[in-house]
Parts: structure tokens; sequence; C-alpha cells
């Protein structure tokens, strides 16, 4: 007899959903008690939804837990005012640790927010016409889109469709705003029917991330989201954009049904239609996405599962017509522009670059106070970028001269920070605050360039830019495995190492050495870097001299 294969359960956060829909657990209540340094670990998961994680200071774990938060904005294209600018500043010296962590998507986060800040930090966020709302938690996060401002004259509207998108696909809960506007807590009862018209009443199986793109710059790292748009315009005119669908980098080491993917680019849309499709392709992954095991329960796996054709299929029926055949594009580059340039209507824009996305102050560099008097003073619009930097944009020529005054009196350079290599990284918090870091990732990756500029010095190539990013697990926050070489933490003090990736972003890396010891880098780069050296075509970059000669060499299954 053939035995019945038994049903999957529903992970425990599927049933927490179903059972609150309105996301307000005891939030409001635990707020205001003076006796409660935490939320409960069910309310924890609640907490995401509103952009908060709960988190504990693992460097003092020792002397037990001492639990504080973290908070992440929702800045759609990473664009701000000067003034919403200045709220974020205040509030993290008034009840952050006095930095701004800029994020890989375009959002600012404050760190180690103890409890009783949490309550009047967020008011202010909110009294600043500017939210947290679905930062984090089983929706659709920030939407991302290119910084830079000279581009295409037709940018602004890429930048209006990403914002129309962004805010088309926030939860409905009317939670948010009573706890932390209000602070009431909600009674469940009177609002037992909430059934958000697109989320339902259990949300997305899990996260869901967007962003729009701008060929040739994939600044965006477009092929890593879940739902891409890649403009497509006729001469002088933005006509619409070409579907991207099904990428995403979370893996977990030795569990090989965990991978990252690049999406597959689906069809072309006009312009008009990108609010309905990107809601067929978010109900989709609300639909099929695995509800039994959180982490399997990214639209990738669908689309592996299912496959492109079974997905244009199953959108089309959502949205009612097919889409057409995709458009010719081409990327070729990433990354950022650092210094001085002159934007598509005469004025000019500033791009600075911030070592691992931290804005603060120290006593050699006071970036923070620097940017500070610069949006004081000349108010420009600051736009965060994809790559953890900073855009002041819309400057006036005649302020140039004050400003790289003001940055220099703070230490504070404009072009390359020593190197390129060095303005090509990017490192995600790990430790000290992220509760799932396997290692040091913001705190390390700093003195580890310090080193490779050293082996790049003896390889006769100082010059040379690198994409490097590391993260402290596997999760992929910095997007490692796009990065021409890659770090990837597996236990304190011990890194997997990636290489392979391009500057198109078109490309994953391939796992090169595993466990590889802080004290080994060295031994393990300077021979690879050295190789490079001799054996690079004319101006090949390092990624694609490492996939053309060493992936061959390379026995062990990709991203393994
Ligand atoms: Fe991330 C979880 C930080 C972008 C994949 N990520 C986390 C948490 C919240 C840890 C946690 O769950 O307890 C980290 C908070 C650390 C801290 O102390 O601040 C965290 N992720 C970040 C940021 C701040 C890293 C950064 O260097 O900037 C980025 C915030 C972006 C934002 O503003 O919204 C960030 N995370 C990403 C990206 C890159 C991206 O989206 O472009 C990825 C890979 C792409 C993807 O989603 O596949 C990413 N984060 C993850 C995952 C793996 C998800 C999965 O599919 O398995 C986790 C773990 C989880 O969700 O359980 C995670
Ligand atoms: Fe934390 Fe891992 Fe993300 Fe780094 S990659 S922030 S260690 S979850």
């Amino acid at each position: 007899m053939i035995k019945p294969v038994p049903e999957k359960k529903i992970s425990h956060n599927e049933v927490l959903k179903q059972n609150d829909p309105l996301l307000a657990g005891q939030l409001a209540a635990t707020l205001v008690d003076p006796d409660a340094d935490r939320f409960s670990n069910d309310d924890g998961q609640f907490l995401k939804f509103h952009g908060i994680y709960q988190q504990d200071d693992r460097d003092k774990r020792r002397t037990g837990k001492q639990y504080m938060f973290m908070i992440r904005g929702r800045i759609p294209s990473g664009i701000l005012t000067a003034d919403q600018y200045k709220v974020y500043d205040d509030l993290a010296s008034k009840y952050a640790n006095n930095t701004l962590r800029l994020t890989s998507r375009q959002s600012i986060q404050f760190h180690g927010v103890v409890k009783t800040g949490l309550g009047p930090l967020m008011r202010s966020i909110n009294e600043a016409l500017m939210t947290t709302l679905a930062a984090c938690g089983d929706v659709s996060r920030n939407v991302m889109a290119p910084a830079c401002p000279i581009t295409e004259s037709w940018m602004a509207q890429v930048h209006s469709d990403s914002k129309l998108l962004s805010d088309a696909l926030l939860p409905t809960t009317p939670s948010y705003h009573s706890i932390w506007v209000e602070g009431v807590q909600l009674d469940l009862a009177d609002h037992a029917d909430h059934d958000d018209p697109l989320y339902g009443k259990t949300y997305l199986p899990r996260k869901f991330k967007t962003a729009f793109a701008v060929p040739p710059l994939n600044d965006v790292d477009l092929f890593t989201q879940c739902l891409g748009f890649i403009a497509i315009a006729d001469g002088t005119k933005l006509t619409g954009y070409n579907l991207t669908v099904g990428g995403g980098l979370g893996m977990s080491h030795n569990n090989p049904n965990t991978f990252p993917r690049k999406a597959d680019v689906i069809g072309y849309l006009a312009r008009e239609e990108v609010e309905k499709v990107a809601k067929g392709v978010l109900t989709i992954h609300r639909d099929f996405g695995d509800r039994t095991d959180r982490k399997r329960a990214r639209l990738k796996y669908v689309m592996e599962e299912k496959g492109v054709e079974w997905f244009r299929r199953e959108l089309a029926s959502r949205i009612g017509f097919k889409l057409g055949e995709a458009r010719p594009f081409e990327f070729t580059r990433q990354g950022d522009r650092f210094g001085w340039h002159s934007q598509a209507d005469g004025r000019q824009f500033l791009g600075l670059f911030v070592e691992t996305g931290r804005i603060k102050d120290t006593e050699k560099i006071q970036l923070k106070t620097a940017i500070r008097k610069v949006v004081d003073t000349h108010g420009p619009e600051v736009r965060l970028t994809p790559s953890q930097n900073i855009l002041m944009v819309n400057i006036p020529s005649e302020a140039v001269d004050d400003i790289n005054q003001i940055l220099e009196e703070h230490g504070v350079a404009t072009t390359h920070a020593k190197s390129p290599v060095r303005s090509a990284t990017m490192a995600c918090p790990a430790l000290p605050t992220c509760g799932l870091a396997l290692a040091e990732s913001e705190r390390y990756l700093p003195g580890l360039i310090d080193r490779i500029e050293g082996l790049l010095e003896s390889s006769a190539i100082p010059q040379e830019e690198i994409i490097i990013r590391m993260t402290g697990c596997p999760n992929g926050c910095a997007r490692p495995y796009m990065a021409e070489l890659a770090f990837v933490g597996r236990a304190p003090g011990k890194y997997n190492v990636y290489v392979g990736g391009n500057e198109a972003g078109t490309r994953l890396n391939k796992l090169y050495q595993q466990s590889v010891k802080d004290a080994e880098m060295e031994t393990v780069l300077g021979p690879l870097l050295k190789r490079f050296t001799l054996e690079r075509q004319a101006d090949e970059r390092f990624g694609d001299w490492s996939a053309r000669s060493l992936w061959p060499e390379i026995e062990k299954p990709e991203n393994s």
C-alpha cells in the first residue's frame, strides 16, 4: 500500500499572520509598559512589518542580553529632501547610536535605539510625513531606482513610477498609524474582518523586492530582484519596461535547497501597465510561494520550479493580456560616480563614498557633521545609492567652492577614498547588531581592504578597481554573489571566498575557496592577484578574468 504523503505544516509566522491580520499583536501595550525592555518573540515578527527589528548588542551578550532596536526607513528610490534628511540626522543623534546606516536598498537604518526611544523616534518619522511601514516583513519592500541624476531626461518619470509602485504595494493595516502615531492598542475584535485588498489576511509567504533600472547602468543589481523593470526608451521618450522576475540571493550554508538565482526576462510592458503587472507578479508569489518552509518561501523558487513559460501564462491570466516581446537592452556597469559632476540641467551633483554605508563622525573624518552642514547651508536633494553611498544633487555651480571647503574642514574627500578598490566595496552590518551574523563584516572589511590594497600594490596594479563585497552570513544582504570578489561569513574569522561576478551585474560568481581564515587571506588572495596581472587580457577586469580562467578549475558546485 502506498503511504499517503503527510501534508506539510504551515510555518509559525503563517499562523501568526492568520491570527492577527492587522499585524498589531500587543505592540502598543508593550510599548508603554515601563517594566518591559523588549517585545515578545511573536510580537517581534509583527514589528518587522512596521520597519523595526528587535536586536541585542552581541558584543555584550556575555553579561546578559541588552535589547535594542533597528529601525529601517521606507525611502522609494532613496530620494530625500534636505528637510527629510535633517530629520533622519537629528533622530540618529537623539535616539540611536549617532550614526546613519545607508542600506543596500537605498534606505537608512537607525541602530542601537532603546525601547524608551522607539516611540518618539517612530512618531517623529511619521510627523515628518515619512514612514517605516513595510520596510521589513512579508510584504513588498523599499522600491529601488537609479540614484544618478545625469542619465536620461526622463529619469524623473522612472522615479515617479517607482514611488507610485511603492505606495500601491503598501499594506493597508490601520495598526501602524494607531500604534506609532496615536499610541492606541487596536481592538482586534473591531477589525476582525480586516482583509488587505492585495495581501489578503496572510500577506506574502516572504519578502518581495522590486527595482527599476536604466541601462546601461545596473546600479540596482536588477537580476537579484524578485521583480524588475528595465527602462526602454524611444529616443527621448520613456515608452515602457522589460519585466524581470525571480531573482534573489539568500541561501544557507549546507542547504542545497537554497541558492542565489538570477531573474528571468519575461517580456515588455507599456509604462501605464506597471502597477497592474506588479500586482500580478506579487499575487503569484502570494498564491504559489511556499508557506511551510521560510527558507524556500521566496518567489525565485516558484520560478525555478514552475518555469518561465508557466509564469508568463499565469501572469497573463491575472492581468488580462500577454506581455510583448522583451526589447533589446544592454547593461555595462554598476556603482556610483564620486566627486563633482554636471547634471543634464546644468546644475551640479556630488557623489560621496561612505565606507560600509556608515555615516558617522570619527576623530579624523566628521562625515555626519559635514553632510549635515552642507544640507543645512545649501539644501541639496539627498539621494541614497544601492551601493550604500550618498549623492547630493541639484547644487548650483556657485555653491561648489563653499561645499568643498565644508568637506575639507571635516576631513571628507570628494574623490576616491584612497583607492578605486575601496570605493567599489560594500559590507552588510553583521556584528554586533545582526542576530544572524556568523562572522564580522562592516567592522572587518575596511581592514581587509587595507591588506588588499597592499596586495594590489605589490602586484603593480594599485589603481585596479575590483568590485568587492562582504557579508557576515550567506543571506547575501550586500549582494555578494554578484561581486567580482566576495567574502561570505561562515564562522567567526572564517569566510567563503567567491570570484567571477562582472561589472554589468549580470553574472553570479562561484565559490573559489571555503572557510578561509583571517590569517590566510594573503596566502589565498596574493597568488590570485599575481596570476590575474600575468594572465589578464588587455583591460580585462578581475571578475571576467576569474570567470574565464578559474571557473574551469573550480570543481565545487556553484555557490555551495
Ligand atoms: Fe538583509 C535579514 C540587513 C538587504 C537578504 N538583513 C536581514 C536582517 C534584518 C537580519 C535579521 O533578519 O535579523 C539584517 C539586519 C542587520 C542589521 O543589524 O542592520 C539585514 N539587508 C540588510 C541591509 C541593511 C544590509 C546592508 O548592508 O545594507 C539591507 C537593507 C535593505 C533595505 O533597506 O531594505 C539588506 N538583504 C538585503 C539584500 C540585498 C537586496 O535586497 O538588494 C538581500 C539579498 C537579496 C534577497 O533578498 O534575496 C538580503 N536579509 C536577507 C536575508 C535572506 C532572505 C532569503 O531569501 O533567505 C535575510 C534573512 C531573513 O530574511 O530571514 C536578511
Ligand atoms: Fe546579517 Fe547575514 Fe544580512 Fe549580514 S548578510 S546583515 S550577517 S543577515
